[in-house]
């Protein structure tokens, strides 16, 4: 993404982003690169729609797409082949023997194989993915929604967050061996929308995209959609885990409520 120097980088995108279903998106565009794209940041529909959310509250749905708008060639990004040995050991029989773990403070512990997965309610919803980068692409998701886990585990009352522990480590020079992991509030881990996915484009989620279980959490920007998810955690703060502030990125500077 370039932006000349001076500009507001991160403002500049939150507007961008905000523009939702404004642009007709055929393939995983540049944000930033166009005039016309630039022009239309500052429209009136801009304003329109961050008010729109703003009214609407925390239960407002993202703009879902049609068949017809899926990227050809939705893009992978930051680890799209882990080599964790644990995860490679699951990898290596189509992960029947992974298992989704979910614990913290919940009544009752659970855990869940893809098959049992498979065999709860599921939501499918074509969606646009934006990436703090500059960059979207829209994909259709088939999942399991968050909700219907945590009901089954029973949230206790002290618990404000979800937590996601990923098997993926970053490249190690840059992260000192970090494994990646994400957290949401209450209220976009209940959101109709947010799903634990199994599957993309109408086959199984492949491994550059998060298999064999990923985050959508559709209002908000990319990094926040876990992939390769091994095991959650309700939990009443996030000080004590990693970096103490909420995700692999945010302990790296990004915003922990990344909006969009
Ligand atoms: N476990 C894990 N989850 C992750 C990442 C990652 O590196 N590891 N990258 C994040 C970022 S920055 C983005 S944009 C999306 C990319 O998802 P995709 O590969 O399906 O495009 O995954 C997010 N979730
Ligand atoms: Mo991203």
């Amino acid at each position: 993404m370039r932006i000349e120097s001076g500009f507001d980088r991160r403002g500049f995108l939150k507007r961008a982003l905000v523009l939702g279903g404004a642009l007709l998106l055929s393939g995983c565009d540049q944000l930033s690169g166009s005039e016309s794209f630039r022009r239309l940041l500052f429209r009136a529909e801009t304003l329109t729609r961050t008010a729109q959310r703003a009214l609407l509250g925390p239960d407002a749905l993202a703009h879902e797409y049609s068949e017809a708008d899926i990227s050809p060639d939705f893009r992978a990004n930051g680890s799209t082949d882990p080599q964790d040995a644990d995860y490679l050991a699951l990898a290596a029989d189509n992960f029947r023997n992974w298992k989704l773990k979910l614990g913290g403070l919940v009544e009752r512990p659970m855990e869940w194989s893809l098959d049992e997965l498979r065999a709860l309610p599921s939501r499918t919803q074509i969606t646009r993915h934006d990436c703090v980068e500059g960059w979207s692409c829209i994909g259709k998701w088939k999942g399991v929604p968050l909700k219907v886990l945590l009901d089954q585990a029973g949230v206790k009352p002290g618990a404000r967050y979800i937590v996601f522990y990923c098997a993926d480590t970053l490249d190690e020079t840059l992260t000192g061996g970090a494994k990646y992991y994400e957290s949401l509030g209450l209220e976009d881990a209940n959101h109709a929308q947010t799903i634990l996915a199994y599957e993309m484009n109408g086959e199984t989620l492949p491994v550059p995209h998060g298999a064999p279980l990923r985050l959508r959490v559709e209002r908000q920007l990319g990094y926040k959609m876990a992939k390769y998810v091994m095991r959650i955690e309700a939990v009443a703060d996030f000080a004590d885990i990693d970096g103490g502030q909420g995700g692999f990125w945010e302990d790296r500077g990004y915003e922990w409520y990344a909006g969009i």
